[in-house]
């Protein structure tokens, strides 16, 4: 038997980023591969049999994969200089509910699974949840094995490397039929839980959220021998933008806009950029809202571009339209772990994007500084164990019954 914690202390320092702290795990790379061996001999310890699917997540079954299965599991890869538990707390808190279910005699009525799925955050290839979408059919496979990573690896490529076969990656109907249902318990994204004093709670939804690059185009040239009024300088218009992101974001109601992302072509520190490539990240609680917002942000591209002698292209990367957790099994669970309260979060998921094909639900846990995405973020053991113990009580009442 192990405790979340202990699991987590035993991957420390797999993907450990030494330059930006934290960790930087990103799909097939080393890390995440090693993360991969190692979850795959936990699983086997415990006597799950564990395959790759045809979209590079993992699966541990606990007994025979079959109908109406329980599955439960998150994702292993992580943001460039991200946090210990984002993600990596669902899948040992997997692990260690088997122990505990093991330890008590439980036996399963039905199938269950642990799955990791692939490429959650889009750190590599750009497109989060990779996995989870190419399972459920939501991306086209044709584009998701094009996709490139900084160094102009395909995914295809990758998954090659990794002894997959991407010409199989694709809607997976056999596995989608298998899930009866999904429970992802996450690190809690943000302070809801540390206000409401409470250990674990259930997730409502989730804001749609996409990503947009935006190209903006100038004219390269020297810092020195070019005149400010001689210059078509792309990081102008660049800048505007990101500041009426932040405006026009305040004007939505619980609207985020970021531009976390952007780098300038060729980057050189005496060189007027050719080129700069952005990355806004938009949300809300309403579709038509998170549209209406990137509409808006991209007239003003365009203007604040042509102010500048310059021109932007805009595609849209990825988009996940508002996540509503079945209702029924999201109160069935909150009643079960004790009046656990319900709350929405601004975080993307695979649960989520499961969610439209399969009954999902997801289980949070505090984290007391509410910071994500940065080293800062973290969950204390005894809540890390409260967590374990709602989530075995939880798959004991979906698998045992
Ligand atoms: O970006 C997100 O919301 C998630 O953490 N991938
Ligand atoms: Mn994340
Ligand atoms: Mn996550
Ligand atoms: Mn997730």
């Amino acid at each position: 038997m192990a405790t979340a914690s202990e699991l987590l202390s035993a991957i420390d320092d797999l993907g450990a980023d030494r330059t930006r702290g934290g960790f930087s795990r990103h799909v097939l790379d080393r890390a995440e591969q090693e993360l991969r061996e190692w979850f795959t001999e936990q699983a086997r310890l415990r006597g799950l049999q564990v395959t790759t699917d045809a979209n590079a997540n993992l699966w541990a079954w606990w007994g025979e994969p079959g109908p109406d299965a329980v599955v439960t599991g998150s994702h292993l890869d992580s943001v460039p200089g991200g946090g210990a538990f984002d993600g990596p707390l669902g899948v040992v808190s997997a692990l260690a509910a088997l122990d505990l279910l093991r330890a008590r005699g439980f036996t399963p009525r039905r199938p269950l699974a642990v799955v990791v799925f692939a490429e959650e955050e889009g750190g590599r290839f750009g497109v989060p949840c990779l996995g989870s979408r190419l399972l459920t059919g939501t991306i086209d496979p044709d584009r998701a094995r094009a996709l490139r990573d900084p160094d102009g690896v395909s995914f295809a490529e990758a998954m090659r490397s990794a002894g997959m076969e991407p010409e199989r990656a694709g809607r997976d109907d056999a596995a989608l039929e298998r899930i009866g249902r999904f429970v992802e318990l996450h690190v809690e994204q943000g302070r809801g839980l540390i206000d409401l004093q409470r250990p674990v709670g259930v997730a409502s939804s989730i804001l749609s959220h996409g990503r947009w690059r935006f190209r903006i185009t100038g004219q390269g040239n020297h810092a020195g021998a070019t005149p400010m009024g001689d210059r078509r300088d792309p990081m102008l218009p660049s800048s505007r933008l990101v500041l009426a992101a932040r405006d026009a974001a305040r004007d939505v109601d619980g609207a985020r806009a970021t531009v976390g992302r952007l780098v300038p072509n060729p980057g050189g520190t005496n060189v007027v950029a050719s080129s700069v490539d952005m990355w806004l990240d938009a949300r809300s609680p309403a579709d038509a809202a998170t549209r209406g917002l990137v509409a808006e942000l991209s007239g003003l591209a365009e203007k604040y571009a042509a102010e500048e002698g310059c021109r932007v292209e805009i595609s849209e990367e990825s988009y996940a339209d508002t996540a509503h957790f079945d209702a029924g099994l999201r109160e069935e669970l909150a009643t079960l772990l004790g009046d656990a309260p319900v709350l929405p979060t601004g975080a993307g998921h695979d649960a989520g994007i499961l969610a439209a094909h399969t009954p999902a639900a997801m289980l949070f846990v505090r984290n007391p500084t509410g910071v994500s995405h940065a080293p800062q973020e973290h969950a204390e053991p005894e809540d890390c164990e409260a967590g374990v113990t709602a989530l075995a009580r939880t798959l004991e009442h979906l698998a045992g019954g």
